[in-house]
C-alpha cells in the first residue's frame, strides 16, 4: 500500500476525523444502557452491540491486519462481525459480545490501529474508508434509536433544532430546469468514497426539471391531508398492495397526538411535526406517489447525480435554460446578447451574460440548511456528512452535494425595465439596493478551437507536445485538488503558509484596495489576503479571471457573503488571452495576484512577456504585482512532488489524454501512457511527459489527423520552472518590474515576491 507519512496534513486531518468519529460514537454508546445495547431492537437492524463490535473488527481488518499485515486480535470473531458473513437476518440470534466486551474490543483495536499507523503511515484511503464506516454505522445506530423509541433517551450531539428564520420560504415543490446533455457521474479514483457508481464515466441526459429543495413536512402533511394515501391514481399496483397490506397511512415516525394533532416521534420522543423540515421515513411508494400527484416523476440517478453536483458544472439561468457540462456560451451578435451554442436561440444564459447581477439577500439560502444546522451541531469534517448549508467543499472529487443548490436563488437578471428607469417588480425593488456583483464571460464559440490547434501544432512537431492548459476538465481539476492535498506536493501548503504569516505585511506595504486574481479558482488562498486587506480596512473590490465559469459565479456569491461591502467583477475568460478584459483600476491601489507558481508552466521567452502583460495593468509605485513561485530545491523533493506514490500525478498526466478522446474524439489508449516527471538540473525545470509503451497509432477523429507514437516515444505535457532568487529578479526586470519583497515559507520552499513596474 502506498503510505504517506502520518505527519502530512491529509494524514492528521484523517487521523482527528477518526477520534472525533470514535468520541461520538462512545458518547452514543454511554447513554445507551446496556439492556438496550444488546437487545435486538427491531429486527430489521442489529443489535447495537453487534454496531458497536463490528466498527472494532473492521478497523482492525482494514487499519492492522491489511494495512501493517499484522494477525487480527480476534480471528474467531471474524465471521461474527462480517456483514456478510452475519447478515441483519440473523444477528439477533448469534452470540455477540456484552456491552463491556464490544467497548473493550473497539479500545484494543484502536490502540493496534494507532501504532499500525505509527509505522506504516497514513494511507488516505483506507484510512477515509474506515472513518467513514464508523460515522455510517453511527447515523444506523441513530436509525435504530429511533425505532427503539426509548423512554427519555436523549443522544448526547442532538440539540433540537432552531426554527425556521424565513417559515414556510421553501416547499420542495419549486422546480429548476437542468440542462443536461453529456455529463460525468461517479466517484473519482483515487480516493475512497461509498459510491457505487465509478470510474467517473459519462452519461447523456435529457434536459429535466427539479425541485431544488427537499420536500417539506408541510408539504407532505398537504399530500397526506388532501388524500394521498387514499388516492388510488396516485399509486402503482405493487405500491398500492404494499400500502394496504401494510396499513400505511403516513411517514413511519409520524404520529397523531390524543388531540388528532401530527407529531414525529424521534430518538428523543415526539415531537411537534417541523413544517419546513425535509419529509423523512418514506419509502420509495409513497415518494413516487407524492410526486404523480404533483405532475412529477422521481429523477433516475443520472439525474439526480447531475442536479445534485449542479455547481460544479453550470448555472441556473433564472427560471430558463441551463448549460450542460460541456456547453460554452455563444455570442449572438445581431441580438447583442449571448446564448447557448447547443440551446435555442430563445434560451438565455443569465448571470454570465455581460448584464449586471445582483443578490437577493432575501431569498439567500434555503432555510432549511439553518434548520439542519442546529442537528448536529459537533462538525465531523466528512463530506459524506455534510448537512445542508454547510460551506460547498472544494470542487469535492467523491460526493455529489446533497441538498438545495447554493445560490441559483441568488442571481437574478435585473429586471428589464429597470436601467431605462422603468418599473421593477415588487420584489426585486425591494432588495435592489447595491449592486456588488457583476460577471462577465469573454469565452467565444472560437474557444473551442484553441484545442484542436493546440492539439494538431503540438501532436505534429518532431518533438511530441500539448501545453498544460487542457489538463483542467472537470475531473482533471478535481485532481489536482488532490494534488495540492498529497503529502508530497509541497508548493500550495506553502503558499498558503506564506499567506498566513505575512498578509498583514502586504497589505500594509500594498494598501490595496483591489485584487486581481490570475486563474482563481475556489480563491482559497486568496481569502487570507483578502482578510488582511479587509481589516486594514482598504479593500473594495475582487475581480477573479477564471475560465470555469461556475467558479467565478460562486467565488463571487461566496466573497460577497463573507466580505461585507465587497464588490467582485468576474471574468469568465483565459488569462493568456483575455487580460485587457480586466477593467481599469479603481480609486485605490491594484494588486495583480498569479499565485501557485502557474507562472512556471511558461516557457522563459512566453514567461517575460507574460510579465509585461501584467506590468501593463499596473501603475507605478502604485500597484502591485504579487507573484508566486517555487523555487529551486533538493531534486529528490521536486521529483517527488510531481511523481506522487498514490498516483495522483500520474492520472493527473494521463487525463490529458481523456481530454482529447472525449473533445476531440481519438482514440488513445490511455493506460498505455506512462507518467514520467523528472528536474531538469540544467534549465531547472520538473517536465512531466507520458510515454507510449509500446508503438501505437492514434487517430483523432475531429482533426482528421492519425497520429503515430514509436515504442518509448515521449509527449511532453508540462513544464514546471523553478526559480532562484537571481532568476526571479533577472525575469521581472525583464518585464519593466522592480522586485520590491520577497517573502518565503519557513523551509525556504517557495517565494511570493511583490514588484511594481519601474518607472
Ligand atoms: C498549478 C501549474 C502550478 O506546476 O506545480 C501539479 C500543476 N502539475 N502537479 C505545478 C501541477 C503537476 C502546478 N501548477
Amino acid at each position: 500500500m502506498p503510505a504517506a507519512p502520518a505527519t502530512s496534513d491529509v494524514g492528521e486531518d484523517l487521523l482527528e476525523g477518526l477520534e472525533q468519529t470514535r468520541a461520538r460514537t462512545l458518547a452514543l454508546a454511554a447513554a445507551i444502557s446496556d439492556g438496550d445495547l444488546e437487545r435486538q431492537i427491531d429486527p430489521l437492524m442489529s443489535p447495537l452491540v453487534w454496531d458497536l463490535a463490528h466498527i472494532a473488527a473492521y478497523e482492525d481488518l482494514w487499519l492492522v491486519h491489511r494495512h501493517a499485515d499484522v494477525p487480527l486480535l480476534h480471528a474467531d470473531l471474524a465471521a461474527t462481525y462480517d456483514a456478510f458473513e452475519t447478515p441483519r437476518a440473523v444477528r439477533g440470534d448469534v452470540e455477540l459480545l456484552d456491552a463491556a466486551g464490544a467497548l473493550q474490543y473497539l479500545a484494543a483495536v484502536r490502540e493496534r490501529a494507532l501504532a499500525a499507523t505509527g509505522t506504516h503511515g497514513v494511507d488516505p484511503v483506507i484510512h477515509e474508508l474506515v472513518l467513514q464506516h464508523e460515522q455510517q454505522h453511527v447515523e444506523t445506530m441513530l436509525q435504530t434509536l429511533t425505532l427503539a423509541r426509548l423512554d427519555g433517551f436523549d443522544p448526547p450531539f442532538r440539540v433540537s433544532a432552531p426554527s425556521s428564520p424565513t417559515p414556510g420560504a421553501h416547499s420542495g415543490l419549486e422546480f429548476v430546469p437542468v440542462a443536461g446533455g453529456e455529463v460525468e457521474i461517479g466517484a473519482c479514483a483515487g480516493r475512497f468514497s461509498y459510491d457505487n457508481e465509478r470510474p467517473p464515466h459519462h452519461v447523456t441526459v435529457a434536459p429535466f426539471r427539479i425541485a431544488r429543495t427537499p420536500v417539506t413536512n408541510a408539504s407532505w402533511l398537504a399530500f397526506a391531508e388532501g388524500g394521498g394515501y387514499e388516492r388510488r391514481e396516485w399509486w402503482s399496483d405493487e405500491a398500492w398492495a404494499w400500502k394496504q397490506q401494510e396499513d400505511i397511512t403516513g411517514p413511519l415516525h409520524w404520529a397523531r397526538r390524543p388531540d388528532g394533532s401530527r407529531c414525529e416521534l424521534t430518538a428523543c420522543g415526539p415531537r411537534d411535526l417541523d413544517p419546513d423540515r425535509p419529509a423523512c421515513h418514506v419509502s420509495w411508494f409513497e415518494a413516487a406517489a407524492f410526486a404523480r400527484a404533483h405532475g412529477a416523476r422521481l429523477p433516475t440517478e443520472a439525474e439526480w447525480e447531475t442536479a445534485a453536483t449542479w455547481t460544479q458544472r453550470s448555472w441556473p439561468s433564472d427560471g430558463e435554460a441551463h448549460v450542460g457540462l460541456r456547453d460554452r456560451p455563444g455570442r449572438d451578435r445581431a441580438a447583442g446578447r449571448r446564448r447557448l451554442r447547443r440551446a435555442g436561440p430563445d434560451r438565455k444564459r443569465l448571470g454570465v451574460d455581460g448584464d449586471r447581477v445582483q443578490r437577493l439577500p432575501r431569498v439567500r439560502r434555503a432555510p432549511l440548511s439553518r434548520v439542519l444546522r442546529g442537528v448536529l451541531p459537533a462538525r465531523l469534517p466528512r463530506a459524506a456528512r455534510r448537512r445542508m448549508g454547510d460551506a460547498v467543499p472544494r470542487r469535492h472529487p467523491d460526493v455529489p452535494e446533497l441538498g438545495p443548490s447554493p445560490a441559483p436563488a441568488d442571481l437574478r437578471r435585473r429586471p428589464p425595465g429597470d436601467r431605462r428607469g422603468g418599473r421593477m417588480n415588487p420584489i426585486e425593488s425591494a432588495v435592489a439596493t447595491e449592486q456588488v456583483i457583476t460577471i462577465r464571460s469573454y469565452l467565444t464559440p472560437g474557444d473551442e478551437r484553441t484545442l484542436a490547434d493546440d492539439v494538431l501544432d503540438g501532436l505534429t512537431r518532431p518533438f511530441k507536445e500539448l501545453p498544460p492548459k487542457h489538463f483542467y476538465d472537470t475531473v482533471g481539476a478535481e485532481l489536482f485538488d488532490q494534488i495540492c492535498e498529497l503529502p508530497e506536493y509541497y508548493p500550495t501548503r506553502a503558499e498558503r503558509s506564506i499567506l498566513v504569516a505575512e498578509s498583514s505585511r502586504i497589505a500594509q506595504a500594498t494598501r490595496a484596495a483591489e485584487v486581481v486574481e490570475l486563474g482563481a479558482g475556489t480563491a482559497e488562498k486568496t481569502r487570507v489576503l483578502l482578510g488582511a486587506l479587509a481589516a486594514a480596512g482598504t479593500l473594495r473590490r475582487y475581480v477573479p479571471v477564471d475560465v470555469t465559469e461556475a467558479m467565478v459565479v460562486r467565488v463571487a456569491d461566496e466573497l460577497t457573503s463573507d466580505f461585507d461591502g465587497l464588490e467582485v467583477h468576474g471574468i469568465v475568460g483565459d488569462f493568456e488571452r483575455h487580460l485587457e478584459h480586466v477593467p481599469p483600476p479603481g480609486d485605490g491601489p491594484r494588486i495583480v495576484a498569479f499565485l501557485g507558481g502557474t507562472i512556471g508552466n511558461f516557457s522563459p521567452g512566453s514567461r517575460r512577456r507574460f510579465l509585461r502583460g501584467l506590468a501593463r495593468l499596473l501603475r507605478p509605485g502604485v500597484d502591485h504585482l504579487l507573484l508566486g513561485t517555487d523555487l529551486v530545491k533538493d531534486p529528490r523533493i521536486l521529483e517527488a512532488a510531481y511523481d506522487d506514490a498514490a498516483g495522483i500525478t500520474a492520472a493527473f498526466n494521463r487525463n490529458v489524454l481523456n481530454v482529447l478522446n472525449r473533445e476531440l474524439g481519438a482514440d488513445f489508449d490511455v493506460a498505455a501512457f506512462e507518467h514520467v516527471a523528472f528536474f531538469d538540473r540544467e534549465r531547472e525545470w520538473i517536465e512531466m511527459r507520458l510515454r507510449a509503451s509500446r508503438r501505437m497509432s492514434v487517430h483523432i477523429a475531429a482533426l482528421g489527423l492519425d497520429v503515430e507514437f514509436a515504442p518509448r516515444e515521449e509527449l511532453r505535457t508540462e513544464i514546471s520552472a523553478k526559480f532562484t532568487p537571481q532568476r526571479l529578479a533577472d525575469d521581472l526586470a525583464a518585464a519593466g518590474l522592480n522586485l520590491e519583497q520577497v517573502l518565503k515559507d519557513d523551509a525556504g520552499q517557495f517565494a511570493l515576491s511583490l514588484s511594481t513596474p519601474a518607472g
